[in-house]
């Protein structure tokens, strides 16, 4: 051990500490400053920056026998108070910085590290310095930290006023304004409580778990013992598939009659076999982490191994065994079946086809935060699991059957999330936080490292998709043939979902008359298929997008002209032959055609042998809603001091709290509330309502709805005959109920047919266009996306810091999965670096986001959603653009820099052919 005197945010502390000890650990665990944020853990994120006597460090990676003593610390603690914000923190809130707000404490103080030394830097210098500080972010597409950096050096210069940044309101409205999160103070202050710190804070008799996983894909189990880790030191019980009480299996509450398998194919702990890498066998209970993590080495796992099924093609072939016996590893089909047959329009002879096979990849979330909860028993008894969720009803019922609980008597708590991205859509660490609750009888907690959380939680489905389309002369669509392909890893869970999303969007956008496809969902031994932002839409436009603009070429039409000939128009209807509902994209094109020009003109000229530019589009519609007849409820309920608004809008870092607050303030705005007389009541199964998961960009419109729908009902009980309004004291007196309960339902939508697709699945949808511009290195073959242009219409804006928030972070996204990010390789693929994260040097500055607004009928205030438009189609556009600067053309994701070279070296090898001919 090491006494050491450190001067901790001004004040002397003497601490005794492990020498091999981080500095990240001391100052959260022992110190309980948990505004230091660990994310990976390897000094990849910097969401654990701190300042060092006077540099910015990474302090996880920073052991303490290496910190002087005397040394000067400065942590997010030291910078600010909730009364006397520093200037950076203000500008985090108004810039909206701070959406999951994870890594914010890491950003403010890796900025005053760069402010403290450079009080005007450009906005290059702020790149640099966080790129070079390795600050990552996952949520905001860091334009908006660059914009705040860049406030808060004016407001530090005395050029303006801290309190001019936020915005504040004038005549008592909030919506379609930049106004601030609730959450957001305690965002830039370090005090939001996430899982890992909410498990510091726990009681003394706490049990830490560790997991015992498997270390292949596919296996079947002849035995586990635990006897050696039993004896091991602090260990208070190793857990297994035999304490388990209930079923033992995660049920995916399959809807579609036509799927194969039950939906009870997700062990808890495994039993039988091993699905897949990662695959938890048992958990060690123990009186620390590192106790419970040294045992779980010593549990020997006896096992058979079987042969791997590590992509859909592999457990399609012929002589593949079944992964579940009894259930085909094709486990269900969905077809797509709209206007006449295909084949006879695709055989004219003055029919122009095009046809392209795309693979949209096993693209990772990254979330910068990994995946943590922690149990107990509550004051009813109840078992009590808090964690990332982001569907606590639905989870609730996805588990207790399989831990083996009464439903009543378990309750779901979502803690604050650095970050989901739809990997929460899916439970994964709940039950074994309930199995080891119950199986112990005390509070647990378990965190994992962020190699378990890139390998051991869901991942988005690879896509194999073909298209073909067929055109007249002229342009016009007359037809269209897919066929797709998912790969959904071992569990079933929402894989025939996402099998339809491909009916719902190959070729949506534009008016299609003759469709026929099928496609299928296919179980393998590699990462299960969790929801991911946009869920199922990147793998139907990155196939229709490129398809687009293959024909376009062939008729030697403009892309965009192309698009616009064939786009919805009144008379039309998508894939799934719904009307849509309102018509925005010939407002939208129009908008964009001048900057298309531009941007061509401007590529041309830019362009140099060594470096080529080039501009890509492509168009990305997403549903909001659940498929069909989707719904949600909210309760308001009159207080003495103002109104309560309780809902279980699970915010992943989008800005639930925000959003609900928006919509109770814009309904009971006739009364006269004021945003700080509204309380809100979130995300807890024992105190909210079922609002439903916060999946499907459905929740502004759902939720949105829902809460509408209860302040009116308040409103209206509290309005007098003349127009006035009651009082708290007027309503008791008149004994008139004080609460409300909200619920609405898009009552409008029907399923989609599992084999012609036909349905009207959304009540709504989201519209957007890409127009990417790429700078290809013609040595290296490196693409970097320079410039971002898109358009967007989502209806009205219910907050335009929030929806600029989820472009521009929903774009960078698009940029990873187009250009660098990819889940495959179980060696290569586990860390952020090794999995393609992009830092802020990887996506512009330069992004330009255009709205077009269109209010929908069925929205609430008019708005859609917005969350996952803008990770639908990016990708295609980049492609897209990436064929227009070098002429390489490629039709699956990432496109690394290596496969560009290729194409290149390919390209150059055919031109001297040519020329040699
Ligand atoms: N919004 C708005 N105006 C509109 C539409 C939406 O201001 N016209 C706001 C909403 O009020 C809300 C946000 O935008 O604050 C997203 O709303 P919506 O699209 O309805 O989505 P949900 O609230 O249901 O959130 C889920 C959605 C999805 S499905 C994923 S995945 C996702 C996402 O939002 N994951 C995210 N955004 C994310 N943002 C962050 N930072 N982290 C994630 O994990
Ligand atoms: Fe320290 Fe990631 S750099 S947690
Ligand atoms: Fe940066 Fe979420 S706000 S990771």
């Amino acid at each position: 051990m090491l006494k050491k005197v450190l001067n901790i945010n001004g004040l002397t502390r003497t601490l005794i500490v492990d020498p091999e000890a981080s500095l990240a650990s001391v100052l959260r665990e022992q110190l309980l400053l948990t505004g230091c944020k660990v994310g990976c853990g390897q000094g990849q994120c910097g969401s654990c920056s701190i300042i060092l006597d006077g540099k910015v460090v990474r302090s996880c990676i920073v052991k303490m026998s290496k910190v002087p003593d005397d040394a000067k610390i400065f942590t997010i603690e030291g910078i600010g108070t909730p009364e006397n914000l520093h200037p950076l923190q203000v500008a985090w809130m108004a810039y909206g910085c701070a959406q999951c707000g994870f890594c914010s404490p890491g950003f403010i103080m890796s900025a005053k590290g760069l402010l403290d030394t450079n009080p005007s830097p450009t906005r290059e210098e702020i790149r640099d310095w966080f790129q070079k500080n390795r600050n990552a972010c996952r949520c905001t597409g860091y334009k908006p930290l660059v914009d705040a950096v860049m406030a808060a050096a004016k407001v530090l210069r005395g050029e303006l006023k801290k309190e001019d940044l936020l915005f504040k309101p004038v005549g008592n409205k909030i919506y379609g304004t930049t106004y601030h999160r609730p959450s957001a103070i305690r965002k830039v202050t370090g005090t939001w409580d996430y899982g890992a710190d909410v498990a510091l804070q726990m009681p003394p008799d706490t049990l830490r778990l560790a997991l015992v996983q498997a270390e292949v894909s596919h296996a079947n189990i002849k035995g586990i013992d635990t006897s050696e880790a039993e004896k091991m030191p602090g260990v208070f019980k190793v857990v297994t598939h035999k304490d388990v009480k209930g079923k033992n299996r995660i049920t995916g509450l399959i809807t579609f009659p036509t799927n194969k398998g039950d939906g009870w194919d997700r062990p808890i702990l495994c039993d039988e076999k091993v699905y897949q890498f990662g695959d938890a066998l048992a958990i060690v209970c123990a009186d620390t982490v590192e106790h419970a993590r040294a045992a779980a080495k010593k549990v020997k796992v006896d096992l058979e191994i079987l042969p791997a099924y590590m992509s859909a093609p592999a457990a399609m072939a012929p002589d593949a065994m079944e992964i579940h016996p009894g259930t085909p590893n094709i486990y269900f089909e969905q077809g797509v079946v709209k206007g006449e047959d295909t084949k006879p329009i695709m055989e004219k002879a003055d029919v122009v086809t095009v046809e392209v096979d795309t693979y949209c990849s096993r693209q990772p979330h990254l979330t910068i935060e990994p995946d943590c909860g922690s149990a107990y028993f509550d004051e009813e008894g109840r078992l009590t699991i808090h964690s990332k969720s982001i569907g606590i009803h639905l989870h609730h019922a996805m588990i207790v059957a399989g831990i083996g609980v009464e439903p009543e008597k378990c309750r779901l708590v979502q803690n604050p999330a650095g970050g989901t991205f739809g990997y929460k859509f899916s439970p994964t660490m709940e039950a074994l936080l309930g199995v080891a609750c119950l199986a112990t009888g005390r509070p647990v907690s378990l965190a994992y490292t962020m190699y378990q959380h890139i390998t051991y939680t869901g991942k988005r489905s690879p896509g194999f998709v073909k298209c073909k389309l067929a055109a007249d002369k002229s342009g016009k669509l007359l037809a269209m043939e897919t066929d797709w392909t998912i790969d959904h890893g071992p569990y079933s869970e929402f894989g025939d979902l996402l099998t339809l999303r491909q009916a719902q969007f190959t070729g949506a956008g534009y008016d299609i008359a003759n469709i026929r496809g099928k496609g299928r969902t296919v179980c393998t031994n590699h990462a299960w298929g969790s929801a991911f932002r946009a869920y199922g839409s990147p793998q139907a436009f990155l196939a229709s997008e490129i398809a687009m603009d293959e024909l376009a070429e062939k008729l030697g039409i403009d892309p965009l002209e192309l698009r616009f000939q064939n786009i919805y128009r009144p008379g039309a209807t998508t894939p799934t032959q719904q009307v849509p509902e309102v018509f925005c994209l010939e407002e939208m094109i129009n908008k964009l055609r001048p900057l298309w020009q531009e941007a061509k003109k401007r590529c041309q000229e830019l362009s140099t042998p060594e470096k080529k530019r080039g501009v890509g589009l492509s168009l990305g519609i997403y549903g909001c809603g659940l498929d069909g007849p989707d719904g949600s409820e909210a309760w308001v309920e009159l207080t003495k001091d103002g109104v309560t608004v309780a809902s279980s809008w699970e915010d992943h870092g989008q800005g639930a709290d925000l959003a609900a607050l928006t919509h109770a303030h814009e309904n009971l705005r006739p009364v006269g509330f004021t945003p700080e007389q509204i309380k809100l009541l979130m995300n807890d199964t024992a105190l909210t309502p079922n609002s439903g998961p916060a999946g499907g960009s459905r929740s502004n419109v759902m939720t949105g709805n829902a809460i509408r729908v209860a302040c009116e009902m308040l409103v209206n009980a509290m309005k007098k005959a003349d127009g006035s309004f009651r009082t708290y004291d007027e309503m008791v007196a008149e004994n008139l109920p004080l609460r409300y309960e909200g619920k609405w339902a898009a009552s409008m939508c029907t399923p989609c047919d599992p084999v012609t697709a036909k349905g009207d699945p959304f009540p709504i949808y989201m519209y957007e266009l890409f127009m990417p511009e790429v700078e290809i290195d013609m040595k290296t073959g490196k693409a970097k996306v320079v410039k971002f242009t898109t358009i967007a219409d989502i209806g009205t804006i219910t907050n335009k810091t929030t929806v600029d928030g989820q472009i521009c972070g929903g774009l960078a996204q698009g940029i990873g999965l187009a250009l660098t990010e990819d889940f495959e390789d179980l060696k290569k693929h586990t860390s952020l670096v090794g999995c393609g994260l992009p830092f802020i040097q990887d996506i512009p500055d330069d992004i330009e986001i255009i709205y077009n607004i269109t209010p929908r009928p069925n929205g609430p205030s008019g708005a859609a959603g917005v969350g996952e438009a803008p990770l639908t189609a990016p990708h295609p556009a980049i492609l897209n653009a990436i064929y227009n600067a070098c002429g390489v053309r490629l039709y699956a994701v990432p496109a690394l820099p290596e496969k560009i070279k290729a194409g290149l070296e390919a390209l150059a090898a055919q031109g001297q052919a040519a020329a040699g001919k």
